[in-house]
């Protein structure tokens, strides 16, 4: 669907690829220095490449024998034999304490060692290194890395043939997809290969390559289309990136011409048994399944009277052998209710199917939460799913993807949306943190099929996961990726950032947001590339650190999200989803706005949470403000803990956030002939288009309310 100023697909070929965060530049400090490096196989084929490369351009040399005599920086596998006396006492102390992924770099010597158990380990080193530019070889003393969540990946919602209503690229803002074009594999190695490099350096290691929705086309990639997941995977391997597939529930019925999809029935169950093995035969490192089950049209077990413990166990059973998982979506909810139905809450849907199916998941099935109950909002609580499954491996879905935070057309830095999102604590300041379920720290398996159902809602539910059982792995971080086809991979040069903030977050959820932020600026906008690094590096900072509560500001107030135009998510349309079956509601009339959530007089959802939040959620003065319409009809005049009423707030915020991008608009004018030409060219245009919008947001929703409630601006501000 072509959008006002959607980023329209460059053509192919016609403009070089922006090099992200791994520009030449970045590889300086390394490149002049001669390194060895130690071990074998395909990934430390990829470090070699990767410093020769640098090397090639600034005159450093790379060294494949231990007895290479003076170099500057080794890189080694603790299991490499030989190892240079430099290393080698070291490695025998360490060795096989680091890690799948982890490495240790040694900096107390006169030279830099750099040490994993895992050739993954070492790549991810390197680009430790990268990231430490020149700092690298200073003296400090030995760190240790490892990443706190082990699967963190990328959801492409790319379709192969372009689908009449969503296009390449289901939410995409960043022109076609970089795998399919018009039904086809798109067949450009180069920018795959690219693309993982990118995905390494920032931590990602799994992505999927075709959309949840899974339509004809895409359904034949499990079977007679596979070469093409294939030929990915193998682009893919030499950066430790695992692919994985998003099928379709109904696929023995709509590809093996069963008569029936029912997971309980035998021939359904051998049918996945045969694809699931024809795909390990051909991709033996595959990663696993994504699927959306009675979803938004999608097919799943409800059409048999199963439920998705049944749907996601069946697939489970047929990845297990070969070590694959599935993630299987909790998205689950009406998307046909009848507005007029005050009783039914679309938030608590993902909590009422799954939580009582707690205990029921094998141990290979990933429940993947949208982070929030509704649906990727710029504000919502966090999701109670995520508290609700001690004995479930839980993912984290965000989407990096800016479908409801300005489409790649508004500067939007989300690092610190999801550093908040995995710092909260759902049992209160004492308790573990979303990344730590992520992380799996503190759940425990009940065992395959086990017949143990949930409580179902609870408030004050305590949590059990110290309770017997065995340790469960977590499920990760997933998002739902932000790149096509477009030159500076995600069309606004900016929200690249949010691609390299995810996989740093992912790695480590303790990252400062604005650090991650800082490390991205250093490696993009490398200091002998720009005309004045320190005006750079700050003015890039003031745009984007608060760009995410600039965002909040123009648009929907006080977490009540859904007031976008219908379909095309994009710009405001205060009322458009408020007489639809999709059930997201904002209930404004003229006393008051927002939805009643709580258990005293409302949907009850408050009671999903455990204690504290179920009390601070129910309690019109406890909630927090950023989350009150979330949880709470109130009366415009209702006084917020900030002091100010609803109706003001509102006016206010959206006052402010216009002239915040205004003053962003101004701060990148600065940059004019610091950074790249065509990054400023096309930052400024989209500037523009920003401003625009934050306008039209302002004036409807400010226009909106004061019509609603007849209550004036106290500054006496313009409304219409
Ligand atoms: O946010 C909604 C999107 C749909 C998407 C769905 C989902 C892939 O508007 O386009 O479908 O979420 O997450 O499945």
């Amino acid at each position: 669907m072509s959008l006002p100023h959607t980023v329209q697909p460059t053509p192919d070929r016609a403009v070089a690829r922006h090099p992200a965060w791994l520009p030449p530049e970045a590889f300086g400090p390394l490149g002049i220095r001669s390194a060895l490096v130690c071990g074998t196989g395909p990934l430390v084929d990829t470090v070699v490449e990767e410093l020769t490369r640098a090397g090639t351009r600034y005159g450093g040399r790379v060294h494949r024998h231990a007895r290479a005599g003076a170099v500057e920086l080794v890189l080694a596998l603790t299991g490499a034999d030989p190892l240079p006396p430099v290393a080698a006492r070291l490695a025998g102390e360490v060795a096989g304490t680091l890690g799948a992924e982890g490495f240790l770099l040694d900096r107390s010597g006169h030279v830099p060692v750099l040490l994993a158990d895992t050739p993954a380990g070492l790549l991810y080193g390197l680009f430790h290194l990268v990231r430490l530019g020149g700092s690298a070889f200073d003296l400090h003393p030995v760190e240790r890395h490892r990443p706190a969540l082990d699967r963190r990946m990328l959801d492409h919602w790319d379709n192969v043939d372009v689908h009449p209503v969503m296009g390449q690229v289901e939410r995409g803002y960043a022109g076609g997809s970089i795998f399919w074009r018009d039904g086809a594999a798109r067949n450009e190695p180069d920018r795959i290969r690219e693309y993982g490099r990118l995905l390494a350096a920032c931590g990602v290691n799994a992505i999927t390559v075709n959309n949840v929705n899974v339509h004809a086309t895409e359904a034949r990639l499990l079977t007679d289309r596979l070469g093409d997941v294939a030929a990915i995977a193998d682009l893919l391997r030499p950066y430790a990136v695992r692919v994985h597939l998003s099928v379709t529930f109904a696929a023995p019925v709509v590809l093996g011409g069963l008569p029936t999809a029912d997971p309980l029935d035998d021939r359904v169950r051998a049918w996945w048994a045969t694809a699931t093995r024809q795909v390990y035969d051909r991709i033996p490192d595959f990663g696993g399944y994504v699927v959306k089950a009675d979803s938004e049209g999608q097919p799943g077990p409800f059409t048999y009277g199963r439920d998705h413990a049944d749907g996601a166990n069946l697939l489970a059973g047929a990845l297990a052998p070969f070590g694959g998982v599935v993630h299987w979506r909790a998205f689950v909810y009406n998307h046909r209710q009848d507005w007029r139905d005050r009783t039914t809450d679309r938030a608590r849907a993902a909590y009422d199917h799954f939580a009582p199916l707690d205990g029921r998941f094998r141990d290979n099935v990933i429940v993947q939460v949208k982070h929030g109950p509704i649906d990727f909002q710029a504000r919502e609580p966090v999701s109670p799913v995520l508290a609700a499954m001690p004995a479930t491996r839980l993912a984290v879905e965000v989407q990096v993807t800016q479908e409801y935070t300005g489409q790649q057309r508004h500067v939007c830095y989300l690092g610190p949306w999801w550093s908040e999102l995995l710092g909260f604590t759902p049992w209160g300041p004492q308790g573990r943190t979303v990344a730590d379920i992520a992380a799996g720290a503190g759940r425990t398996g009940t065992g395959a099929g086990g017949g143990r159902t949930g409580t179902g809602a609870g408030a004050g539910r305590t949590d059990t996961g110290a309770a017997g059982g065995r340790t469960l792995p977590g499920g990760g971080l997933v998002g739902v990726a932000n790149v096509g086809a477009d030159p500076f991979w995600t069309g606004h040069p900016l929200a690249q950032a949010n691609l390299y903030a995810f996989g740093r977050l992912g790695w480590d959820p303790r990252l400062d947001p604005r650090a991650v932020l800082d490390e991205w600026i250093g490696l993009t906008f490398p200091p002998s590339t720009t005309g004045d690094p320190a005006l750079v590096r700050r003015t890039l900072h003031e745009i984007m650190d608060d760009s995410w509560r600039t965002y909040e500001r123009y648009t929907a107030p006080l977490g009540v999200g859904f007031m976008v135009n219908p379909r095309d998510h994009y710009g405001p349309g205060v009322d458009g989803y408020e007489y639809s079956p999709w059930g997201t509601y904002h209930f404004a009339d003229r006393d008051g706005v927002g939805v009643d959530r709580t258990r005293a007089t409302g949907t009850g959802f408050t009671g999903q949470y455990p204690c504290p939040w179920a009390e601070r959620y129910e309690s019109v003065e406890q909630c927090p403000d950023e989350l009150l319409l979330f949880f709470h009809h109130v009366p415009y005049d209702h006084v917020l803990r900030s002091g100010s009423t609803v109706i003001q707030h509102i006016y206010d915020t959206h006052f402010a956030g216009v002239e915040q991008v205004k003053t962003m608009r101004q701060r990148w004018q600065r940059l004019a002939g610091l950074v790249d030409a065509a990054v400023h060219a096309r930052v400024s245009g989209l500037l523009e288009e920003q401003l625009r919008c934050a306008r039209e947001w302002r004036d409807q929703i400010n226009t909106y309310f004061f019509r609603k409630s007849g209550v004036p601006d106290t500054h006496s501000r313009p409304i219409h």
